[in-house]
């Protein structure tokens, strides 16, 4: 859903954004909607950002219920930022709203927009280079699950429904291989026979689950590194962002792909998968981090399995890599043939490399 300016011209007068229109980029690096940063002159000469996201409707099928989820979400975390008398810099995304109060706007081809005010003065990274930045992260997702243990009203809506259902995901992948689609089955025999060899094991969140093990809270469900503001000065987490899959989960959905993203040697997308391996001192920093901030809610069952999401998420993700391969591209967006297959790939080697240092990972404990 590429915009043109004169398309997101009109988006930011539906959102009523003042002043005179200077620039529209495109921004991030993220895999799903598309983001631009618009810029703005106020009458008085101050210059105003916003982040505008054409919302990804092969993604999220119900572009306003996602809506309805962050708009109740971020109205709680401003309520208890403002209560927040710590004196440390906390944000969260706001939301700008149409004259009918609506958060987001539809343009001429239907699609579905919102927009933000932009976070100034922050860094995000797409891999970590130290433990310290991997102990911020951690600590704010953690103060995240908790800021949103307490929203009021109704359950979150399921934006995609069974997101982190780990065994559906493998399920989703054999259907991939069934089908063929993009005429790929051939390069993939090898990483098809690591991923039967895991599949038991990785369904272990999802039983525990629907034994009653472990409890269904709030929680983010996509915290890569680069969907955390940090503040360019401190270093502190300054913002969660990407709150479209705010919904009901187990912390082992944030913890595992908080590891994921944060302890892999290279990026998501490294093209020599021997490179790949799981750094300890990263880690332990999102573990220290993560539990300094929920070591207050969280049951010994949850603490325990925390170094194991690690290995599951990450080999969920990479089953969803090599099923969008096989699919012929058409959830995560690419820039090059193999790209998914790379993905794919790096999310075994890493996977594996968690799994070796599982009794390690749990002494930290
Ligand atoms: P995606 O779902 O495609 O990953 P994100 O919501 O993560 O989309 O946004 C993509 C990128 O845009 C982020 O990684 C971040 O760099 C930037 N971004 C998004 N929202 C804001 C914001 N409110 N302020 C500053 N940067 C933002
Ligand atoms: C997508 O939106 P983004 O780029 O932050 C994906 C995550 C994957 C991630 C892999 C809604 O995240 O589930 O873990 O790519 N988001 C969605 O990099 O599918
Ligand atoms: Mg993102």
């Amino acid at each position: 859903m590429k915009a043109t300016i004169e398309r997101l011209q009109r988006m930011a007068k539906k959102m009523r954004v003042k002043g005179k229109f200077l620039e529209g980029i495109p921004f991030g690096s993220g895999h799903i909607n598309d983001t631009y940063r618009l810029t703005f002159e106020e009458a008085d000469g101050t210059i105003r950002h916003y982040t505008f996201q054409g919302i990804n409707s092969n993604v999220f099928p119900n572009p306003p219920a996602v809506m309805e989820n962050i708009d109740r979400v971020t109205t709680h975390l401003q309520e208890k930022i403002a209560a927040d008398r710590s004196g440390k810099r906390r944000e969260t995304i706001r939301l700008l709203k149409t004259e009918d109060n609506l958060p987001y706007c539809l343009d001429l081809d239907g699609n579905y927009w919102r927009a933000y005010h932009f976070v100034e003065n922050v860094n995000s990274f797409d891999v970590l280079s130290n433990p310290e930045q991997a102990y911020q992260i951690a600590k704010s997702f953690g103060e995240f699950q908790c800021d949103l243990a307490d929203l009021p009203g109704k359950r979150l809506n399921e934006t995609i429904k069974d997101f982190h259902h780990t065994p559906n995901r493998f399920a989703q992948l054999w259907e991939a291989v069934k089908n063929d689609r993009a005429g790929r089955l051939k390069d993939v025999t090898k990483e098809l026979d690591y991923f039967h060899s895991v599949e038991e094991e990785c369904g272990t969140l999802v039983r525990a689950l629907n034994e009653g093990a472990v409890p269904e809270r709030v929680t983010h469900n996509d915290t890569k590194c680069n969907n955390i503001l940090l503040d360019e000065k401190t270093n502190e987490g300054a913002c969660v962002i990407d709150l479209d899959t705010v919904m009901p989960g187990l912390v082992h959905y944030d913890f595992g792909d908080m590891v994921r993203g944060g302890t892999g040697s290279t990026a998501e997308d490294e093209v020599d998968d021997s490179k790949v391996y799981m750094r300890k001192e990263m880690f332990e920093g999102l573990l220290k981090g993560y539990l300094e901030s929920a070591k207050n809610f969280l049951t010994p069952t949850e603490t325990e399995l925390l170094p194991l999401s690690g290995k599951i998420i990450t080999l969920e993700i990479g089953t969803r890599f090599l099923a969008d391969y096989l699919n012929g591209d058409v959830y995560f967006k690419t820039s090059r043939p193999n790209h998914n297959l790379d993905r794919a790939r790096v999310q075994i080697a890493l996977g594996k490399s968690i799994g070796d240092a599982l009794p390690e990972l749990m002494k930290m404990l």
